[in-house]
């Protein structure tokens, strides 16, 4: 397809050393050529080079921009088209004044992921790569980021392809069965039906199962730091991101608010949600605390509950640890650095031996110690990501479950000896589910939704 030129500022809006203008669609180079003065004519160039010159306002003639400014020819460019990348310094308004000179021209400003929608839609890409690039961009540990990256080559694709070849090798046999029913082939269709639904679902069932596992790894573990005043949560907050983003003092009720920050411990993400102190108060502020502390709990995946080391424990605590009983829960014997005074005999009849950490969050110790445990938790086979599949993005694995449904349904009707042609259309719709996952039989307003996800200039 034909796709008018389109330009954004590809690179992150501010202060830079370099910026990047990125044109793309039929007729770019030609575009191009009309406001750059160089040695070479972009519409002349070789594929893949550079070209120094400037940027010129065609109206007055005067030099906007000293700039560089790469030719990529269609087909081998990130959106199949022709593409100019255009190397400005990295400052706002130099920025800007490319760009207003590239709009005068009558260049479109692309929609926010409206160079990856092109790569999609001229066929370089499937839709559950291009989702990929979001999750690339987007991050935060590098374990995210192979996934997204295994994602963005195909790898998911590839998987579904296979599994939908096989549902249409399914149909082909039914469709048979179908027109030569004298044949008295329904008992084999049957069990052919059967056998090959059965196969699918079970990878389809694999695919789900790394969810979990894969959504932690993009979205981070959400985790709650909860324990008394003092006992050290926001040290052990700062220990872990490795920064004082929390304040700490050795006044008890210091933290009144809930502290947000995303941290990685040898590769797991954790969002983690340092917290007031859970007390009885007359302070309002820190009353309030106390109940968003209260709501972050609900919504934890995983809690720390901090104790101090240097102390008995708590009556307040002997309370909590019922509450959290049935949860993800780590205890923290924090301050282990000074002498023992805690008994910890009820901590470990409620939680197990395996289920407690000693840390010094002064002294940074047992980070590692803390770092085995949560992926003993969250992680049953090491998250060691290997050749794993994983899926991760929501609207995949809802497709997958609607693809599992519509699987069973086929089986159970074929065993129950519902008539062939309607166990077809069950199989048919897995075939079509499956597609929605790649962009096979996608509408445009989902595929419009799924891109505007994206930053502009991607
Ligand atoms: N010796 C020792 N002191 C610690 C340790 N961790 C924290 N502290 C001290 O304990 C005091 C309280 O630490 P915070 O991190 O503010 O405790 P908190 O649990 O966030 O307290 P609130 O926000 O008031 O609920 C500070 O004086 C810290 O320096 C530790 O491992 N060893
Ligand atoms: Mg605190």
């Amino acid at each position: 397809m034909n796709y008018e030129p389109i330009a954004a500022v590809s690179t992150p809006l501010g202060e830079g050393g370099i910026a990047i203008i990125r044109v793309s669609g039929e007729g770019s180079f030609a575009e191009v050529d009309r406001i750059f003065r160089s040695k070479t004519k972009l519409t002349e160039a070789d594929s893949h080079t550079i070209h120094y010159g400037h940027i010129v306002d065609p109206q007055s003639g005067e030099r906007v921009e000293e700039v560089l400014v790469s030719v990529m020819r269609g087909p081998r460019s990130f959106t199949t088209e022709d593409v100019v990348e255009i190397n400005t310094h990295g400052g706002i308004i130099s920025v800007r004044k490319v760009m207003d000179i590239l709009l005068q021209q009558g260049i479109r400003l692309a929609e926010p992921g409206e160079f990856t929608k092109r790569a999609f839609l001229n066929g370089r890409i499937d839709l559950s790569q291009a989702e990929a690039v979001i999750d690339l961009i987007r991050s935060k540990s590098d374990r995210a980021f192979s996934i997204a990256m295994k994602q963005a080559q195909g790898q998911l694709s590839t998987r579904i392809k296979s599994l939908r070849h096989t549902l249409i090798e399914t149909l082909a046999h039914i469709e048979v069965n179908i027109d030569y029913p004298e044949h008295d082939v329904e008992e084999l269709t049957s069990n052919f039906i059967q056998d090959k639904c059965g196969q699918v679902m079970e990878e389809v069932m694999r695919l789900l199962k790394t969810a979990s596992e894969g959504k932690i790894l993009r979205e981070g573990i959400v985790t709650a730091i909860i324990g008394r005043p003092n006992v050290g949560k926001s040290s052990l907050l700062n220990t872990l991101a490795q920064d004082n983003k929390a304040i700490v003092t050795d006044i008890p009720g210091t933290t009144r608010d809930v502290v947000e920050q995303f941290v990685t411990i040898n590769g797991i993400p954790l969002r983690l949600l340092d917290t007031a102190g859970i007390r009885e108060t007359t302070d309002v502020v820190e009353r309030i605390g106390v109940e968003r502390s209260r709501s972050a709990l609900q919504e934890a995946d995983l809690i720390l509950f901090v104790v101090n080391n240097n102390d008995e424990l708590h009556p307040d605590e002997r309370e909590w640890m019922e509450q959290i009983t049935g949860r993800q829960v780590i205890v923290i014997v924090n301050k282990m650095d000074l002498p023992t005074v805690l008994d910890d005999t009820p901590l470990k009849e409620a939680f197990g031996e395996n289920q407690i950490v000693r840390m010094s969050a002064k002294e940074q110790e047992g980070v590692d110690a803390l770092e085995k445990v949560i992926s003993e938790l969250f992680f049953s086979g090491g998250i060691e990501a290997g050749d794993m599949t994983y899926v991760s993005n929501v609207r995949h694995i809802a497709l997958l479950k609607k693809t599992l449904r519509a699987l069973e349904d086929a089986v159970e009707a074929s065993q129950q000896g519902i008539p062939i042609d309607m166990i077809q259309i069950d199989v048919r719709t897995a075939w079509e589910l499956l597609g929605e996952i790649i962009g096979d039989s996608v509408g445009d307003s989902l595929i419009d939704q799924i891109f505007s996800q994206f930053c502009l200039g991607k």
